[in-house]
């Protein structure tokens, strides 16, 4: 029986299911998948990968495509283990996507990257906060139509609310898209904005609450995250995170996406390809559905949920703070693999995002990002616009009847057509 073996469990290693195939990896030397032939034994490894496992869920196949991703250890992170640092930037500057282990960690012992001070670095609560959300968001969406419709704010010109199946797009011919969202405000929820109308499932004490402490915790993440790629970039200190204030305004959100099982002989993009917008995106999933594009590749590659991990990606602002240097890479969610296809498939995400009037050009200050300048010939023509009216021209032109060539964003002139 084919094994996992110690160098793929642990956290540095790239998470591929035993046997499964995988593309050849933007960092070759961590993608080694070893078999054994060997007789079948019940080892603390085992017993690891098992871990990994949603028990309750169909399995995700072993004969996709997975991408390449780290896994990295928030525990690590937290306390500044220099390989976990150094996977870290790698992650983010190759691929711009990983996994993050959250199990087993309840409270930072340090605080230097958290400036908020209201937001505790707690992967295990912020496990159990996803858990819950998982379960409010089933009952939000089995919602009427015609109630949850009443909180679509497209027309007044506001991305966050209700979008309904099919009302966005995943081309440039107009495709529908085969999923429903809802995104919902941190700034509503920690009391820095208005109260936007919600359905009264959303309204309640014990809802705001769950979802002030996901956000909090999520954003506790976010600014682990950025201050360690502040300090690898060289930038002078708290750079990233003050323009990532936890209450600073901004269009931070959370998203719950659902997407119903598609009939088998039609399957299309659930959700279009698209770079994120903002900063650090936070997203659990569980069933598989997410497929990211390798640089350089051809081929769409699954992204295999871990429990007890979430998965964080990089978005545009990243890229165009440090001239390119950190990656924000291309993804979409199709119709789950294998025996997960005939299973709702629903996932949660906290994108983080700089804060509204934050201009997205690049830093300055950073040795690093000013090397790259020189070597990209001096000053690239830096389109002058800010993190609100970016976020609103590429969310709203994703909408039906937007501007699609307009929704563009770093990934080039691949989705101009
Ligand atoms: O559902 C997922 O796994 C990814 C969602 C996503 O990419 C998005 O909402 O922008």
């Amino acid at each position: 029986m084919t094994q996992i073996t110690a160098s793929q469990l642990g956290t540095s290693a790239i998470a591929h299911p035993a046997g499964s195939k995988s593309v050849s990896a933007i960092v070759p030397e961590l993608h080694h998948l070893e078999r054994d032939a060997g007789p079948t034994k019940t080892t603390a490894l085992e017993e690891d990968a098992n871990d990994l496992i949603f028990q309750d869920l169909p399995p995700f196949p072993h004969d996709v495509p997975t991408a390449p991703l780290l896994r990295l250890s928030l525990r690590k992170l937290i306390d500044r283990d220099p390989q976990e640092e150094s996977n870290l930037w790698r992650a983010c500057c190759d691929l711009g996507f990983f996994h993050l282990d959250l199990r087993g960690c309840e409270q930072s012992k340090r605080d230097s990257f958290h400036q908020d001070g209201d937001g505790d670095l707690n992967g295990n609560g912020l496990l159990k906060d996803a858990e819950a959300l998982f379960h409010l968001g089933e009952d939000l969406f089995s919602l009427p139509s015609d109630v949850k419709q009443k909180y679509d704010f497209k027309d007044q010109g506001s991305y966050f609310g209700y979008k309904g199946l099919g009302s966005g797009v995943v081309d440039s011919k107009g495709t529908k898209d085969r999923n429903e969202f809802y995104n919902t405000s941190k700034d509503d929820h920690l009391g820095i904005s208005e109260r936007l109308p919600a359905p009264a499932i959303l309204q309640s004490e014990d809802s705001r609450a769950l979802l002030k402490s996901y956000m909090q915790r999520s954003h506790a993440i976010v600014n682990l995250i950025l201050g360690q790629l502040n300090s690898r970039l060289g930038l002078p200190s708290e750079t990233l995170q003050s323009l990532h204030r936890l209450r600073g305004v901004s269009g931070d959100q959370v998203r719950w996406v659902r997407s119903p099982p598609q009939p088998t002989d039609d399957r299309k993009m659930a959700l279009g390809e698209h770079t994120d917008f903002g900063s650090v995106t936070v997203l659990f999933n569980r069933l598989g559905g997410l497929q990211i594009l390798p640089p350089g590749g051809e081929e769409w590659c699954y992204v295999k949920p871990l429990k007890g991990h979430c998965v964080v990606n990089l978005g545009d602002a990243m890229v165009k703070f440090t001239a390119g240097i950190l990656r924000s890479n291309i993804h979409r969610v199709v119709n789950p693999p294998g025996q997960q296809g005939d299973s709702t498939r629903m996932s949660l995400v906290y994108f983080a995002r700089p804060e509204d009037e934050v201009l997205l050009k690049v830093l300055e200050g950073g040795d690093m990002i000013d090397e790259k300048r020189r070597q990209q010939g001096g000053g690239v023509d830096e389109e002058h616009i800010t993190a609100k009216e970016w976020i609103m021209r590429r969310a709203m032109g994703r909408r039906a009847g937007g501007d699609w060539a307009k929704s563009a964003g770093t990934e080039g002139d691949r989705l101009k057509q």
